[in-house]
Order: C-alpha cells, then structure tokens, then sequence
C-alpha cells in the first residue's frame, strides 16, 4: 500500500530526476576534496546563503554539531531556544561530545527568543560562571508551528551577539521554506549569521544530507572536525548530485506546499473534534489537537489513519503535527481531510 506520508518532510524520497543524475554522477575521493559533484553542490550552496564557503555533512545533527565545536570550547555556553531542535533533539551532543552547556531561553509563540531574555542570559565576567560564546536560532522554528523568523528579527539579533562578542548560528533545517513564505532572498534572511546549517534532506527533497555554511576559515575547521566524528564521506558525489537538483529546482516550488497547508488545514478546521492553531500553518507544518469532547487519543486516531493509509504522527496525547511536502498533492490533502472525518466520526 502507498501511504499518504505526513510524519515529516523528512520522509521526501528523491525524485526521478534526483535518482538519474545520482546514477549518472562524475565521482570523486571527497576526503581529498576530489569529488567534482560535491565541490559543485558546496559552491553553489555557498553561493545562495552568501558565504565564503560551505560544507556537505551527512545530517542536519551533525551540522549543528560541528558548528557548535567550531564555536565554542569547553565549559563554553550556549543560549539556544528552550523549543529548539538543538536543545530539544539532537541527543545533548553539545554536552555529550563538546562539554558545552545550553543556556535555553523560552521561545516565544513567534518562534523568537525575546531580545531582552536574550540579554538577560549573556553571563557576565565571573569566575564561578561559564562563558557564553554563541546565540542559536531556529528558522523556521519547527515545535512553534514551523514559523519563519523575519530578517529585521535575525539582524536585531545579530547586531546584539557582535555588541556582545558573541556568534550566531542559525539551525536553518527548512531556511528555504522561511525565504519562501517572506518572498526573500535566503542571503538576506541569513546575512546577521556567522554560520548556517540547512538540510538538502526535508522539503527540498533529496535522499540525504545537510550543508554547513560560513566564513572560509569556519568551513577548513568544521571539515577537520567532521572527519573527527566520522562524517567524511568518499565518493559521496552520488548523494550530492540530488542535493545540486534540490538547490536549482526544489527551492523554488516550495510555496506550493505551503498553499496545500493551508488547504489542509481549512479543511480539517471544517471537522469537529479537531482544533488547527489558530494561526497554523506559517510554512508546511499543521498543527492541530483535538477538542475536549473527543475521548479517542492521538495514539489510537494515528492507528486508525494508518488504516485508510495516511500515515501521521502523535506529538502528544491530544495534539498532531502534519508535514507537507514534494509527494504530496492536492487529492492527498483532501483524502488526508475525509480520512481524518471517518477516524474521528
Ligand atoms: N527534525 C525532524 C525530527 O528530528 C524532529 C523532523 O521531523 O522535523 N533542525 C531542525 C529544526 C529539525 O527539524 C531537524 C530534524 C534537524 C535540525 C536535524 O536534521 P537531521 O534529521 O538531518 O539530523
């Protein structure tokens, strides 16, 4: 059975297009920088973001790693948001493998992090305190609905981490979708950012990888430190060659997921039993939870779409998150909206 896939974006499988250029894909030893696809992908990512130099890694994970030990040493800090992906899923590697310490501040509903929170949580000269070394935001915010942070926003915060001697790192993830739902320029939306990671692997639609951006002298030692954790890759053009397709071609489509998600969730806001968030959706996420009168959980209305083959996934008991994407077209939103009517009436 073909399933109706909206768990994530993450889910994206490449295209036939992705799939004959990754079969026809000039190949290289990328450790020794001789991939010519890979090159070709880290140029032209450079080139949109507006950076000096770019880095392909295997995961949106790693990227925020690498970025984050670039950064910072141990017994450094980092304020990041308390709904962050960094903070929130990413495994404490931060902690784990860089003896970093979080400092999480609260998002806002907006996805921001409130400047004078931010301000408030900047340690000062003391021997007993950690050293605050780098500012992270996340954009879109993916758990505050996959809301896009605006670049008045990004450069507030950018002009308060240089008065400060601090960085920023943005985790873009979906930076592509933030741009498109602002008709801006991704350059513009990451120009305040010392460095940006952003996945090929999510609306963009290619099988894997994420790129890490930023100055070139950032770039040579977030190399040196993916090799140390494992994430150089040989003739890693056949992966790259879709990421190039996801570049040239996926980010410019992608307000046509963000109008069936608005779809979707005019629909679903037609069901009784179900709350969509008021202002959902920003991007491609629609959040949406289920009214008190409804008995059933999450978990047991998941088992039932999974039956007339939506597959969706639980954030809580009361409460789901619905990704659109590259595979999914109009007549999905509209079985996802009839499947959603029969599980819950
Ligand atoms: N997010 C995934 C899950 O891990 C939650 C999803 O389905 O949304 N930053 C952000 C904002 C992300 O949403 C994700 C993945 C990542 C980083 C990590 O990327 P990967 O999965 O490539 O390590």
């Amino acid at each position: 059975m073909e399933y109706i896939d909206l768990r994530s974006d993450t889910v994206t499988k490449p295209t036939p297009e992705m799939r004959e250029a990754m079969a026809e894909a000039e190949v290289g030893d990328d450790v020794y920088g001789d991939d010519p696809t890979v090159n070709r992908l880290e140029g032209l990512a450079a080139e949109m973001l507006g950076k000096e130099a770019a880095l392909f890694v295997p995961s949106g994970t790693m990227g925020n790693l690498i970025a984050l030990l670039v950064h910072c040493q141990r017994g450094h800090e980092v304020i990041v948001g308390n709904r962050s992906h960094i903070y929130l899923n990413e495994a404490g590697g931060m902690s784990a493998l860089g003896g970093i310490q979080p400092c999480p501040v609260e998002n806002q509903p907006d996805g921001t992090l409130a400047i004078d929170d931010i301000l408030a949580s900047i340690r000062t000269e003391d021997v007993h305190h950690p050293i605050t070394r780098l500012i992270c935001l996340e954009n879109t915010q993916n758990i505050c609905g996959g809301v896009p942070l605006t670049v008045e926003y990004t450069r507030q915060v950018g002009d308060l981490a240089r008065q400060n001697g601090l960085s920023l790192h943005i985790d873009g993830a979906r930076i592509f979708n933030a741009a498109a739902a602002q008709s801006v320029l991704v350059k513009e939306l990451v120009e305040p950012a010392d460095s940006v990671m952003f996945c090929l692997s999510k609306g963009l639609a290619a099988p894997v990888g994420s790129i890490l951006v930023g100055p070139s002298e950032f770039v040579s030692r977030a190399r040196h430190i993916r090799k140390m954790l494992g994430g150089g890759m040989r003739q890693v053009g056949v992966i790259a060659a879709a990421g190039i397709i996801s570049l040239e071609k996926m980010t410019r489509r992608l307000n046509e997921d963000h109008a069936r998600a608005r779809r979707l969730a005019d629909g679903l806001r037609q069901i009784r039993g179900l709350v969509v968030d008021p202002q959902s959706p920003y991007t491609n996420m629609v959040y949406l939870s289920l009214s008190e009168e409804v008995s059933t959980s999450a978990h047991q209305i998941t088992q039932k779409m999974k039956e007339y083959g939506v597959l969706v996934d639980p954030e809580n008991a009361r409460r789901f998150r619905l990704v659109i994407h590259y595979w999914i077209d109009d007549s999905a939103v509209e079985k996802t909206v009839s499947a959603f009517q029969k599980a819950l009436h």
